[in-house]
């Protein structure tokens, strides 16, 4: 009988051919000796991720047509791990900060997430278009919801089983980071902010452009204010 993982990493994939097997390598060399799974959740891409993915031992592939909100809500109804970690496939995100985000589980939060804006975070991806967006929608969402989170727009964060049964996250693109914080919030998660530092995307282009990651957004956090 199949053992059940402790931990499933949801992987959101578009033409991430040139990453995925890093990745994976990246996470199997911190992940050694414990109990986890890696899902992919590719949406339609056209330079052969399916096929690197399929030539990984033991990485599970799903397919979503909607948008990365889409996929990794598929990606953790599909996972059977008790702690469920949501991060990008770019190598943007250090396989070794997983242990950060198991550990603020561990300690008993519902939800931990990366943030770029304590000490010991930081980016060398970002533009100064996305610092300002990020900076504009944590104050805003934490008028809003009485929250104190420093990073929202950031995709490396890990949650309990129940954290995401009971957010019942619905935002099939990008507004899917305000979703989880927004929601987050509404129910009062007990959440942890870690430090997470964001490298630069080794292989391909950015799949998010800046103003309809804004929009969406936006979208996102005034209309979860009416949930
Ligand atoms: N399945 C799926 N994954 C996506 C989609 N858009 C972006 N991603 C993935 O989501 C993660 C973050 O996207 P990325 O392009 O790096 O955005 P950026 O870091 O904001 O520039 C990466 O792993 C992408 O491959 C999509 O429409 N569908
Ligand atoms: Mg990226």
């Amino acid at each position: 009988m199949p053992v059940k993982p402790y931990v499933s990493i949801i992987v959101p994939t578009k033409n991430e051919a040139g990453n995925i097997k890093r990745l994976a390598k990246g996470i199997r060399e911190v992940m050694d000796g414990q109990s986890y799974e890696m899902i992919v959740v590719d949406g339609r891409s056209t330079d052969g991720t399916e096929r690197a993915v399929k030539s990984l031992k033991g990485v599970t592939l799903l397919h979503d047509e909607a948008g990365k909100g889409s996929a990794l809500i598929r990606g953790f109804a599909a996972s059977k791990g008790s702690i469920l970690i949501a991060m990008d496939a770019d190598l943007s995100h250090r396989p070794e900060e997983l242990k950060l985000l198991i550990a603020g589980i561990e300690a008993g939060y519902d939800m931990c997430s990366g943030s770029r804006y304590i000490t010991g975070g930081g980016s060398d991806d970002i533009t100064p278009v996305r610092w300002f967006g990020s900076k504009f929608f944590v104050i805003l969402v934490n008028l809003l919801y009485g929250s104190h989170y420093t990073d929202m727009s950031y995709g490396y964060k890990a949650f309990t089983r129940e954290a995401i049964r009971r957010m019942r996250l619905r935002e099939p693109g990008l507004g899917i980071e305000a979703d989880m914080h927004t929601r987050a919030a509404k129910i009062g998660l007990k959440v942890i902010e870690v430090p997470s530092f964001e490298k630069r995307r080794t292989y391909g282009k950015s799949n998010v452009p800046a103003i309809k990651a804004g929009i969406e957004t936006l979208r996102t956090i005034f209309g979860n204010t009416r949930l």
